[in-house]
């Protein structure tokens, strides 16, 4: 009797003794799982959205449901073609947040975006510092306002923002004594922050070097750096430069309305008005 038969045969013996249980019912039998380290009673052990008998074939880690610590989970990692066992190959370079819901929004384009408040931000696909496109509705859903900001380069309280973001000086802006909760927000991670380089110098879109450079002066690991191509800044920009939203799971909460004699103030004082609600909960 050939080999491959007699194993069969001796398979479907001990299939037939009983011991084919899967308690669980996710193809994997309870002594399979024992030997894996799954949860026999778990179809799926890390909750990550993937059955054990799925990561088991496609050699993802059923026991993590993020297997390469990179902050992305595996089934993710799997839609976008990232590696999930190797945390150098991640969906944004930047660790930028992911939604893997982002499809539930309406895609609405710059051209029938409204800018009002409870309207939905237009679906902007950007290029950012390391030269990746960055979907701005994976920033929705996330639990947390997205403060976009939208400046140029030539722009100075722009740069003065931003410098500030980075080292608490803030020069003649004095956003310091008035907002400190907003850069103590980007920094603890409670808010997002968000630039679109609307310009550059010639006024002109900005290219990857100059996303660059206005990384390399203010580098920032929690800001990603985009550049505003298709041309956001036409629709958004409103009372000048920088112009500041507040959008959360998509929808603007808080638009441009400028408050004393600064533009951005408006957006600022509704961050720290959420920001006193944050140890309330
Ligand atoms: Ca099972
Ligand atoms: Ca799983
Ligand atoms: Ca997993
Ligand atoms: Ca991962």
């Amino acid at each position: 009797m050939p080999r491959a038969l007699l194993l069969a045969l001796s398979l479907s013996a001990f299939v037939a003794c009983g011991k084919d249980v899967d308690t669980d019912g996710d193809g994997l039998f309870d002594e399979q799982e024992a030997v894996i380290g799954t949860d026999p009673n778990k179809a799926d052990t890390d909750g990550d959205g993937l059955n054990d008998l799925v990561e088991d074939e496609d050699g993802t880690d059923p026991l993590l449901a993020d297997g390469d610590g990179d902050g992305y989970l595996d089934p993710w990692e799997l839609t976008e073609g990232t590696d999930p066992n190797d945390a150098e190959s991640r969906i944004y370079i930047g660790n930028w947040p992911y939604n893997p819901d982002k499809g539930d929004l309406a895609d609405v384009t710059l051209d029938v975006a409204g800018t009002s408040e409870g309207d939905q931000f237009a679906h902007l696909v950007l290029m950012d510092q390391f030269g990746e496109y960055v979907d701005l509705y994976d920033f929705a859903g996330q639990g947390k306002p997205v403060l976009i900001d939208i400046s140029a380069v030539w722009c100075p309280p722009c740069n003065a923002l931003s410098h500030w973001l980075l080292t608490g000086d803030d020069g003649e802006l004095t956003v310091e004594q008035t907002h400190p909760e907003v850069r103590e927000m980007v920094e603890s991670g409670d808010i997002y922050w968000v630039t679109v380089l609307g310009q550059n110098v010639m006024g002109r879109t900005p290219s990857l070097e100059t996303l660059e450079k206005w990384y390399e002066s203010y580098p920032d690991p929690h800001i990603p750096i985009l550049s505003d191509e298709p041309l956001a800044y036409e629709l958004y920009v409103k009372y000048g430069w920088p112009t500041m939203m507040v959008v959360d799971d998509g929808m603007i909460l808080q638009k441009d309305v400028p408050t004393g004699d600064r533009n951005y103030y408006g957006a600022f004082d509704w961050l720290v008005e959420y920001h006193s609600t944050l140890g309330a909960e």
